[in-house]
């Protein structure tokens, strides 16, 4: 197999971005438990997901949400975090929060309302142009309950063109990626459900629109590897947004429900170039931290990825090839396995150790006094955007 040594410098070439979301308050439709000392606005978010960074060197992107993170001055932001060493990411449209979407943002059938969501995503662009976000994510809840309810053909059309309106907004070095969901808020069904709808309205935009792939977004048992594989070898993986699901789309920290299917998501990355120096894909968390603490969560989460990252990268590829030619089905099987099974932690602490990093970042956290201090100082934090 192959040595961790000779992956070592590879690892150094992770970057996650981490969600201004995940910092505030969040919950259910049940109930919102707030926590003490979470953010008042989006300063406090982005000098907790510094903290993250500090103690992990993983996460030196923050990605907004707009309105949540709306500011008045959006160079400031950039600066504060450029001062807290890390860097502003990806820009989140939000178009389910008004009413006016009811019956849809940018599908409906009411040219005013269809405006109002395109000048969001204009307003949107201006931020990025601001913070110099590279990528624009839309995620939608356009969708109906019921058959019958609305042409979904036309919804589809609709879709395009104003999908279309926004990309020619884009600067030179601007993406669109939009984010495909099967299900919730709607029922029935979703404007944008699957990959193939994705892939489909990006590819008619041209180079800058990509997909952007949910792990939590999809029907159990989908072998979503698989959709990894095929969207990293059409050129049009253009992010992750990582978390775990049990049920439905659950937000939960990444790895933690099932980490086999972040490893084979990852043999896949790695597989088709879509991992590291060289790659455009955007490694994003969307999670939310509903019971338990919220910047250990995030740090819980980037660790996560980096392990099931090393063990990926431990896939002795020319044996794998040589297993898989020689039709060695258990053969080609264990070498896989025995990268998944290789417990990289000990490896990963010392490699920290050596770039400066706590061995141990979640101890180093608890023993940091950071979550006592803002728990202390800061009175009123913020809902995260769900249900505020
Ligand atoms: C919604 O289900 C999508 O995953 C969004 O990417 C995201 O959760 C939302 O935009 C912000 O929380
Ligand atoms: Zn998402
Ligand atoms: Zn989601």
């Amino acid at each position: 197999m192959t040595d961790f040594s000779d992956i070592a410098p590879r690892l150094a070439e992770q970057a996650i971005e981490l969600p201004s979301w995940a910092f505030g308050n969040s919950g259910t439709r049940f109930k919102v438990f707030a926590q003490p000392g979470v953010p008042r606005d989006p300063f406090e978010k982005i000098s907790d997901a510094a903290q993250v960074h500090r103690l992990t060197g993983l996460a030196p992107k923050v990605a907004l949400h707009i309105p949540w993170d709306k500011v008045d001055d959006f160079g400031a932001l950039a600066r504060h975090a450029a001062d807290e060493g890390v860097a502003l990411g990806t820009v989140n449209s939000n178009t389910f929060q008004d009413d006016d979407y009811k019956l849809g943002s940018v599908t409906h059938r009411d040219d005013r309302i269809r405006q109002k969501a395109i000048d969001h995503h204009f307003e949107c662009i201006d931020v990025m142009n601001e913070t110099g976000s590279r990528d624009l994510k839309i995620w939608l809840a356009d969708g109906t309950n019921y058959p019958g309810q609305d042409d979904v053909r036309g919804r589809q059309d609709r879709l395009a063109d104003s999908l279309q309106k926004i990309y020619d907004r884009l600067g030179d070095d601007q993406r669109l990626v939009l984010e495909y969901k099967f299900f919730e808020p709607a029922f029935y069904h979703t404007d944008v459900p699957d990959w193939g709808t994705s892939y489909a309205q990006v590819s008619a935009l041209g180079p800058k629109a990509m997909v952007c792939l949910d792990t939590g977004h999809h029907a159990p048992g989908t072998n979503i590897e698989f959709i990894v594989m095929q969207l990293l070898r059409l050129g049009k993986l253009g992010s992750f947004d990582f978390n775990s699901r049990f049920y439905a789309d659950d937000d939960l920290i990444v790895g933690a429900a099932d980490p086999f299917q972040l490893f084979r998501i990852l043999v896949e990355v790695i597989r088709g170039g879509g991992y590291g120096a060289g790659s455009d894909v955007a490694f994003m968390l969307d999670q939310c931290h509903n019971v338990e603490d919220k910047i250990p969560g995030q740090i819980r989460s980037v660790l996560n990825v980096q392990e099931m990252t090393a063990r990926a990268l431990l896939v002795d590829r020319g044996a794998l090839d040589a297993a898989q030619t020689a039709g060695d089905v258990l053969g080609a099987h264990g070498i896989l396995m025995d990268a998944f099974y290789t417990d990289v932690r000990p490896a990963l602490a010392e490699w920290r150790e050596s770039r400066g990093l706590p061995a141990d970042p979640m101890r180093a956290y608890a023993e940091s006094g950071y979550g006592a201090g803002i728990a202390a100082s800061r009175v009123g934090g913020e809902q995260a955007g769900w249900g505020a």
